[in-house]
C-alpha cells in the first residue's frame, strides 16, 4: 500500500489506523501545491489527501479508506465491538468527524479568503470556533463516561484525534472538556499514535 498524504492533514488518521493494524504501508509526503497539479490530480481529481493505492487501486475518502482498512486487518478491531450495533456506532461517530466537524474547520483553513476583507474574514473564524465548541462539547459528553468515542478503540478515534489537534492549533475553546483532555492525553501516549506523529515529522 502507498499513503498520500499532507503533514498534520486528515490522512494523519489513516496514519495513526496502519500503525494500530501493523499493515505495511509507503508513505508520501506532499505539499498543498503539489495537491494541486499532475501527478496527483490523476490519481485524486479533487486534489485532496488522503489517497491510498492498494495493489494498483486508488481509494479517496477518509471514511472509505478508514473502513476498508479496519475490514481488511479485522484482528486489530478498529471497526467496533463485532455487532451491528457496534459497526453503526463507530460509523455514527465517524461521520460526525467527516461531516461535521471537519467542514467545520473550513473558514480556519482559508475557505474565506475570498471575503477579501480581514475583519470579514476574522468574524467567519470566530463562527467557526463558536460552531466547533458545541460540537466538542458532544464529543466530550460521550467521553465522559467512555475512553474511546464509540465504547471500543476505533477508527473513529484516529480521526477524532486529529481534528481535536487542528482545534488546539487554531484556537478553539476546549477549556474545561475533561473528557476530551482525558482522550487526547490517551491518545498521546499511545506507542501507534506517536509513531504516526513520527512518521510525518510532528513528534
Ligand atoms: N471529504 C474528504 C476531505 C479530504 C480533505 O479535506 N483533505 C484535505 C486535507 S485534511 C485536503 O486535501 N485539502 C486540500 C485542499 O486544500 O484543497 C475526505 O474525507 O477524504
Amino acid at each position: 500500500m502507498k499513503l498520500y498524504y499532507m503533514q498534520g492533514a486528515c490522512p494523519l488518521a489513516t496514519h495513526i489506523v496502519l500503525e494500530w493494524t501493523g499493515a505495511p504501508c509507503e508513505s508520501v509526503a506532499l505539499s498543498h501545491d503539489e495537491l494541486k497539479q499532475e501527478p496527483f490530480l490523476s490519481l485524486n481529481p479533487l486534489g485532496a489527501v488522503p489517497v491510498l493505492e492498494v495493489d494498483g487501486t486508488i481509494m479517496t475518502q477518509n471514511g472509505g479508506i478508514l473502513t476498508y482498512l479496519a475490514e481488511a486487518w479485522p484482528k486489530a478491531g478498529l471497526g467496533g465491538d463485532g455487532t451491528a450495533r457496534g459497526k453503526a456506532e463507530v460509523h455514527r461517530w465517524l461521520g460526525l468527524v467527516n461531516s461535521d466537524i471537519h467542514p467545520a474547520f473550513k473558514p480556519m483553513f482559508g475557505a474565506t479568503r475570498y471575503l477579501g476583507d480581514e475583519a470579514m474574514i476574522e468574524k467567519s473564524k470566530e463562527n467557526a470556533r463558536s460552531q466547533l465548541r458545541t460540537l466538542f462539547e458532544v464529543v466530550n459528553m460521550q467521553l465522559a463516561t467512555r475512553d474511546w468515542i464509540a465504547g471500543t478503540r476505533s477508527i473513529a478515534d484516529a480521526y477524532l484525534y486529529v481534528v481535536l489537534r487542528w482545534a488546539q492549533g487554531t484556537g478553539v475553546d476546549l477549556a474545561g472538556l475533561d473528557g476530551v483532555a482525558r482522550f487526547i492525553a490517551r491518545m498521546e501516549a499511545d506507542a501507534g499514535v506517536q509513531r504516526a506523529l513520527a512518521i510525518e515529522g510532528l513528534a
